[in-house]
């Protein structure tokens, strides 16, 4: 859902709309993908961006278990966050890679660019499979299939794992559906999609106990609440109440516990502020501050991130800024008053819009 600043030569300049337009050929380059996978004979590793999501986890979990359910040699290598790590069997999934056995298949999932990948030296790879739903997806790897449209990449693995033709199950549909549910904030956020509940009515009938997975997806750590009344103490509002901002420092953090992660929640949170059209929560890194930015009524948050060297969805995006609380909140603000000044504009040129 966020992505880093780093420079990338494929991404679109500052400014540049991204191009949030499908792959018209999507369906037969996910059979190439298929095709292609069925007939490897080497080692398959699953990974997805850092800071691995529901989606991200969810994806790369049940892709790796229809493989292996084909016969193939996959692993995951990703380090999920607490509230997720229940999803994966003990022993599941790897550390990170310093290199690659020779003829080994890479699958991108959920992940932007090359950057954004977790966990594995890329150009070791025979071929790398990316599979993605981010518009500012850069489209790098031997194969690439970029929806959109699509509510979750799980929802582009659910298909690539039909035309691999893996019988399904409960240990593969789990983690299909967390994707789904995980990206559409429970079918609540505006990419959800007649086919996002379609798909996960027909992966419950594979067997999810699905009020057992949407109940432990939200346990928190304890301390977890202590946390959040933190970050909500720091709520404030700019630009005429449209902006809503909150942020954690590395103080919050620690004093909470290393081990609590999931403070991606809480701009969800603040989301929900009447009348606000953008809200962005500022997590402070040694040297940066990680922006994650929703918006609603036809602002942009992944206009916004651009401008800010990141990237994402028009719903929900994301941007590293360098420096200080004080300088991202500020870049975020002026980031944000352009987006809502070309909303405007946008309204007179077209009042019916
Ligand atoms: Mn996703």
């Amino acid at each position: 859902m966020t992505v880093m600043s780093t420079a990338e030569p494929a991404r679109p300049a500052n400014g540049t709309p991204p191009d949030n337009r499908g792959s018209a050929d999507h369906p037969a380059v996910l059979r190439r993908m298929a095709e292609r996978t069925l007939a490897w004979t080497g080692p398959i590793v699953v990974v997805a961006h850092v800071d691995p999501d529901g989606d991200a986890l969810g994806s790369s979990l049940a892709l790796a278990r229809a493989l292996r359910q084909l016969g193939k040699r996959a692993v995951v290598v990703m380090e999920p966050p607490r509230y997720l790590a229940f999803l994966a069997e003990p022993g599941e999934l790897s550390p990170a890679l310093d290199a690659l056995e020779p003829d080994t298949l890479v699958y991108a999932l959920d992940a932007g660019d090359p950057q954004r990948v977790w966990g594995v030296p890329l150009d070791q790879a025979a071929a790398v499979f990316n599979v993605d739903h981010h518009g500012t997806n850069t489209r790098f790897g031997d194969l690439a299939v970029v929806e959109p449209s699509k509510a979750a990449c799980a929802l582009l693995v659910k298909e690539l794992i039909d035309l691999l033709g893996a019988e399904w199950d409960a240990a593969i549909a789990t983690p299909c559906l967390t994707g789904i549910l995980t990206d559409t904030g429970n079918f609540r956020h505006g990419n959800t999609s007649r086919e996002a509940l379609e798909t996960a009515g027909e992966l419950i009938d594979h067997g999810v106990d699905y009020v057992a997975l949407t109940d432990r997806l939200q346990w928190r750590h304890p301390r977890y609440f202590h946390l959040l009344g933190e970050v909500m103490r720091t709520v404030r509002y700019d630009l005429d109440g449209q902006l809503v901002t909150a942020y954690v420092t590395e103080a919050m953090r620690a004093e909470a516990g290393a081990e609590l992660d999931d403070s991606e929640d809480f701009v969800g949170l603040i989301r929900n502020a009447e009348g606000i059209k953008v809200a962005a929560l500022l997590k402070e890194r040694a040297g940066s501050v990680k922006v994650s930015v929703r918006a609603r009524d036809g602002a942009s948050a992944q206009r916004i991130c651009l401008e800010l060297g990141g990237g994402g969805h028009v719903a929900a995006a994301g941007a590293t800024v360098e420096g200080d609380l004080e300088a991202a909140r500020a870049a975020l603000t002026a980031a944000t008053a352009r987006e809502l000044a070309r909303l405007r504009e946008a309204a007179v040129a077209d009042p019916a819009g």
